[in-house]
């Protein structure tokens, strides 16, 4: 065994990542990321000490950001990872200073978090030494993971939400009290249970955060109809999650005679007022993440993430030179977008200028797609919805929010959209939409049987809607209302949207297309006794049980 990650629906074997990641993750940058996460442990130690003294001035955008960078599929370059874990030992040894010079005395500030050292050419060896194997006990293992990747995708939505100008310090002061809680050995499984929990509430605030952030900036997101054609001139593909990349994107691009599109999660950009003004923002170009490989290839032009998900090109790849990374993202040999300032927009010159000696893309598909049902939107057709209920026009919804993968076994998402009776519809964020969202599925009375609220994060949309159906009908009870969760996974912003539901107090989810390799038995069992969560089965089996 070289390495050990299970943070992903794709740990092979069902139990996890040693030799190499199915993810094409190495051994050298698996342990690294480790070694990063162990550090911000150390980080935390100290920043959580001096918040609680009343301190400022704390690596807030370090931690998240180092969190960020760790998620599936966003950074595969150890040279940069190494580079942050070299920052991190730096800001750990000066708040450490910061804490001793006013005299705190922080809990495991003298554990190997807090303390170790070494010289970058020696992180290699470190890093084979502070995994998650090194919890020796599966069930706090399994709890102590459970919560660092609920964190994780908690990071990676403060951190959009940072970028635009939005702010929680609770969220702040959470993660570090969650990161120094997985150093602590003596924690009951109810105290550690009790931690996964207020990680799914902070979770909640983390996507009404970027929901205002989004919106704010932007406007509501409004029915729209993407075009998945293409057009004749180059363009740009860009994917992954963050406005405010897309934002500089298209203000740079305009009158350059290069075209933008949107690929994958960055699809939901298209619902957005504020980036509908740009006549040179053509549609979205392909599907989920995981078909990059043959899309990138016809897209003729450069490609720009913003996040996750990367899948490593293929050793015949022509489109390889051509892919560029930014924020938290990066590949070794992707040319990186350096950060924004303060008062200078991030600069994408280069990759504008690479654009204009590319062909334009190919065309791999035609037509368009609707999507642009978040709150707001559905808000203002509530009249309609609800009138649709009463009248027994829609019998049930079915939240099928969430990630796609390149598993077979997620064709079953595909058969369940087409096997739902017509008197249903789906509600669906994430890139799990990509199942079923070019589906002729239909509509009810002028409403779409899929209504796409946006990215992953939007499934915070996917609750508000719930919870002011639940108003409008007077139950005292979410889980009354006719409404299903079939919830389809893949990396750990999936496992934030997860402990969200669960805290909001979602009972009976599936969850497919398996249950998490880092649910040890036990904890697994705890999961299905309190919240009735289950493994999907056949779809024909899951239909029938959630129709009676
Ligand atoms: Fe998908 Fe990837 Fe949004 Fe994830 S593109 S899988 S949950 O990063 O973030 O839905
Ligand atoms: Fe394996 Fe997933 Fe970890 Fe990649 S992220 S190494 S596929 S468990």
């Amino acid at each position: 065994m070289s390495m050990f990650c299970f943070q992903c629906q794709e740990a092979a074997k069902g139990t996890g990542c040693t030799i190499k990641g199915v993810c094409g993750k190495t051994d050298d940058v698996a342990n690294l990321q480790d070694l990063l996460i162990h550090t911000l442990k150390g980080i935390a130690v100290f920043s959580k000490a001096l918040r609680d003294a009343g301190e400022n001035n704390l690596p807030d955008h370090f931690i998240i950001e180092g969190l960020f960078v760790t998620i599936t599929n966003a950074n595969f370059d150890a040279e940069a990872i190494s580079r942050h874990i070299t920052e991190a030992l730096i800001i750990r040894d000066e708040l450490k200073k910061r804490a001793e010079v006013i005299g705190l005395k922080p809990e495991f500030a003298s554990g190997d978090a807090a303390s170790w050292f070494a010289e970058p050419a020696l992180y290699g060896v470190k890093a084979r030494n502070v995994g998650v194997l090194t919890t020796t006990d599966e069930d706090v293992r399994s709890l102590r993971e459970l919560l660092m990747y609920g964190m994780k995708g908690v990071a990676a939505y403060t951190e959009h939400a940072r970028n635009l100008g939005f702010k929680d310090e609770t969220i702040y002061a959470f993660l570090e009290k969650g990161l120094v809680a997985t150093l602590n050995d003596t924690l009951s499984a109810d105290e550690q249970v009790g931690l996964v929990m207020e990680c799914g509430k902070i979770g909640v605030s983390a996507m009404a955060l970027l929901d205002k952030a989004n919106t704010t900036r932007y406007g509501n997101p409004e029915i729209t109809k993407v075009n998945i054609g293409v057009g004749i001139r180059p363009g740009i593909l860009i994917s992954g999650h963050d406005l405010k990349d897309m934002e500089e994107l298209l203000a740079q691009t305009e009158g350059t005679g290069v075209d933008v599109y949107t690929h994958s999660e960055m699809l939901p950009a298209n619902y957005y007022p504020a980036f509908k003004k740009y006549g040179h923002f053509v549609g979205n170009y392909g599907n989920a993440w995981w078909k990059q490989n043959e899309e990138f290839e016809s897209f003729n032009g450069p490609v720009l993430f913003t996040t996750n998900c990367i899948v490593p090109p293929r050793a015949s790849s022509t489109y390889a030179d051509r892919v560029y990374t930014t924020g938290a993202s990066g590949y070794p040999g992707f040319l990186h977008i350096a950060d924004r300032s303060v008062d200078k927009p991030k600069d994408f010159s280069a990759i504008i200028e690479h654009a204009k000696h590319c062909a334009p893309p190919v065309e791999i598909e035609k037509g368009e797609i609707v999507g642009g049902f978040a709150h707001a939107q559905v808000f203002a057709l509530a009249d309609k919805v609800v009138d649709a209920v009463k009248s027994g026009a829609i019998r049930k919804f079915f939240v099928m929010a969430g990630c796609d993968g390149r598993m077979k076994s997620r064709d079953y998402y595909t058969e369940f959209a087409e096997k739902l009776p017509k008197d249903t519809v789906i509600l669906t964020a994430g890139c799990a939409k990509y199942r079923y969202n070019k589906l002729a599925l239909g509509d009810i009375g002028g409403i779409p049987r899929v209504l796409d609220a946006g990215q992953c994060n939007d499934s915070y949309s996917l609750v508000v809607i719930a919870m002011k159906l639940k108003e409008v009908f007077q139950l005292n009870d979410i889980n009354d209302l006719p409404i299903a969760y079939n919830i389809a996974w893949y990396e750990q912003k999936a496992v934030i949207v997860l402990l969200a539901l669960l805290y909001l107090g979602v009972k009976k989810i599936h969850l497919g297309p398996s249950l998490p390799a880092f649910l040890s038995p036990n904890v697994a069992t705890v999961l299905v006794n309190t919240f009735g969560i289950a493994p999907i089965g056949s779809v024909d089996d899951d239909m029938k049980l959630f129709l009676n």
